[in-house]
Formats: C-alpha cells, structure tokens, sequence
C-alpha cells in the first residue's frame, strides 16, 4: 500500500507568510492533483506554542543563527506556524478534504521537530510510523515545503525505518539556506530515498 505525504503546506512557509519559501505556493494545484493517484493522503503541519525554543525572539537571538540545544544544533527561525494562528492554517488551495489524518509536530516547547516520524532528538516518535506500519502501507511518496528541512528530514527518517521513498521534487521548494538545499539532495540520496 501506498501514501502521499503533503509536508508543511502552510501559509507562513508560502509568499507573504513569516518564513516564506520562494515560489512555496506554486506547487498547491500539482499536489492537489496528484492526490488523485493515491488511496492514502497524509498532511503534516508545523505546530508550534508562542516562545517555542526554535524561535530566535525566544533567545533575543538573530533570524537564522544557529544555537547549540541539548538534543544538537538548532537553526533559529522567525516565529512561524504558532499554532492557532493563520499563518499555520494550510495553503487556502489545498485540497484538505483528502486527508486520512493530519499529523501535527512541533508542538514540544523544547524541542523542534522538522521530521514527521521524529522531533529533533531523533528518537522522539510522532506516531506516524505505527499508524502507516499498522495500515500496511510501505510506499511513500512526498512533497511539499521545505524541501531541505522537512521534506528532507522526514524522506530521510521514512528510509532509515524501512519504507520505499520517492520525493517528488518539481512539487517541493526550498529554503536553501547556506548550502541546505545540496545537503539536503546528497543526504536523501544517500539514505536511499529516490529523487523523482
Ligand atoms: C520547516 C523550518 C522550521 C519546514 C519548519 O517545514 O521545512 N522549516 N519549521
Ligand atoms: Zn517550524
């Protein structure tokens, strides 16, 4: 069995939003359209509290510097996807109604999650894996926002676990920030996760 995961499809990741990704609205009549190829639709949405430790106004630090955390190093993002607020409500274009389940993360105050499977310690699990394990389903294929973040992190941990994933690149973008996005192609590859 077979799923597409629509990864962060959110107003504050597309033009205009708090951390907008360039061109990020662009590949919501796509991703709408292929949900037609699937059974299984899973959406994911970045979910953050007001303060939340990823957030540079938390630490009175700068947009985008970096900040050593217990669980590793942490990139420092404008306040994004507060939950409640309309800048974490999806795209108003996607095609919500096709969703089998919404998986929610980064609602841990301490730690960010940009995986959909783990937050950032890398062993703190959001459930996906035994709810996709327990309804059989072992093909993923993924898209959305942002490619080098959490596309990539959730490609990456989907691979690791034992599932088939393909990315679909021409409907994901990217923030690129300092060299992520290269990073980003070279780690999934590597992990075994199929560039479409
Ligand atoms: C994301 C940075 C912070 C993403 C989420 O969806 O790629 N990036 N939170
Ligand atoms: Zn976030």
């Amino acid at each position: 069995m077979k799923a597409l995961i629509v990864i962060d499809v959110q107003n504050d990741f597309c033009p205009g939003g708090a951390l907008a990704v360039p061109d990020g609205n662009t590949i919501v009549p796509g991703i709408n359209a292929l949900m037609a190829d699937f059974d299984t639709v899973i959406l994911t949405q970045d979910w953050h509290p007001a303060g939340h430790s990823s957030f540079a106004s938390t630490h009175g630090a700068d947009p985008m510097s970096m900040m050593d955390m217990p669980y590793g190093p942490q990139v420092l993002w404008p306040e994004h996807c507060v939950q409640g607020t309309d800048g974490a409500l999806f795209h108003a274009d996607l095609n919500t109604d096709r969703a089998d389940l919404i998986v929610r993360k980064g609602y841990n105050p301490a730690i960010d999650s940009y995986s959909a499977f783990f937050e950032n310690d890398q062993k703190t699990p959001t459930g996906l894996e035994g709810y996709l394990h327990t309804r059989s389903i072992s093909d993923l294929v993924l898209v959305g926002l942002a490619t080098d973040f959490c596309v990539n992190f959730s490609a990456v941990d989907a691979a690791k676990l034992g599932f088939n994933v393909a990315v679909k690149n021409d409907l994901c973008r990217a923030i690129d920030f300092d060299g992520s996005l290269d990073g980003a192609l070279t780690g999934m590859k590597q992990a075994g996760v199929e560039i479409v």
